[in-house]
């Protein structure tokens, strides 16, 4: 149950890395936190844990993808709680590191699925919700990606800058709304399952990523930004905040100690 005045914070993609991370800084920042992923024993797991830490959590299995399912959620939570306060856009994901000439078109697509349709399911979705708690937040979960472009990054840099059109766009349509519109930008984030999942379960190509970088950010520090991002006073907005290691220059300029 939220106690009365808790603030409600939704975290897409909240089984692992980021938005685990960002779920676990919310809730001690004393917001309720509804973490939503497809793996509903990896949420159900963290609410647990949070809850037994004296946080307030729900957990709600979500396929972002899946609009009547977004919907359903959204009236769920419009059931059960008394506002929803913040929306953490965090699920996505990059599939393959071909270069254009190769690479399969069916990547590229269920990239932009997850990364920005996904994106534009929950925030259509909660920002009745967002617009009517009197406070807003949508945070999108953007990428260094969703800014330049590499060499084999193409299907993922393009849905990433999807995401960041987004993040501008929403924000020029709303403005005079009480909703806030933030975007962070990770660079080389170093998780559980990002480069795995890129690299198809591939542990050496995945490893290869971050060969030599001595400190590649970790979730808790992108999580540290989201949560400084959505408890700033109302008036502010953090449009954009790009986050890299001090090893990274550039999306290809990175030093490694080799
Ligand atoms: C992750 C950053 O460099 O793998 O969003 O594209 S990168």
């Amino acid at each position: 149950m939220t106690a009365a005045g808790t603030p409600v914070a939704v975290v897409t993609g909240a089984s692992s890395g980021i938005g685990a991370a960002t779920a676990r800084q919310l809730a001690a920042a004393g917001y309720h936190v509804v973490l939503t992923a497809r793996r509903k024993d990896r949420v159900e797991a963290l609410a647990a844990e949070l809850t037994a830490a004296g946080h307030q959590a729900t957990a709600y299995a979500l396929d972002i993808t899946d609009r009547p399912a977004v919907d359903a959620f959204a009236a769920a939570l419009a059931d059960r709680l008394p506002s929803v306060d913040v929306l953490v856009n965090n699920a996505g994901g990059a599939l393959g590191a071909d270069p254009v000439a190769t690479g399969d078109p069916a990547d590229w697509r269920q990239m932009f699925e997850v990364n920005v349709i996904g994106t534009l399911h929950t925030t259509q979705a909660l920002l009745p919700a967002l617009t009517a708690s009197g406070d807003g937040t949508v945070v999108i979960v953007s990428s260094t990606a969703g800014h330049a472009t590499y060499e084999g990054g193409a299907g993922y840099v393009a849905a990433k800058h999807g995401a960041h059109v987004l993040a501008e766009t929403l924000r020029l349509e709303i403005v005079g709304t009480p909703v806030r519109v933030v975007e962070i930008a990770p660079g080389m984030v170093k998780t559980d399952e990002f480069a795995t999942a890129r690299f198809r379960g591939d542990a050496e190509k995945a490893a290869n990523v971050y060969a030599g970088v001595a400190e590649p950010l970790t979730a808790e520090d992108i999580a540290d930004t989201i949560t400084w991002a959505v408890t700033r006073p109302s008036h502010v907005n953090i449009d954009l905040l790009v986050v890299r290691p001090r090893a990274q220059a550039s999306n290809t300029k990175v030093h490694r100690e080799l």
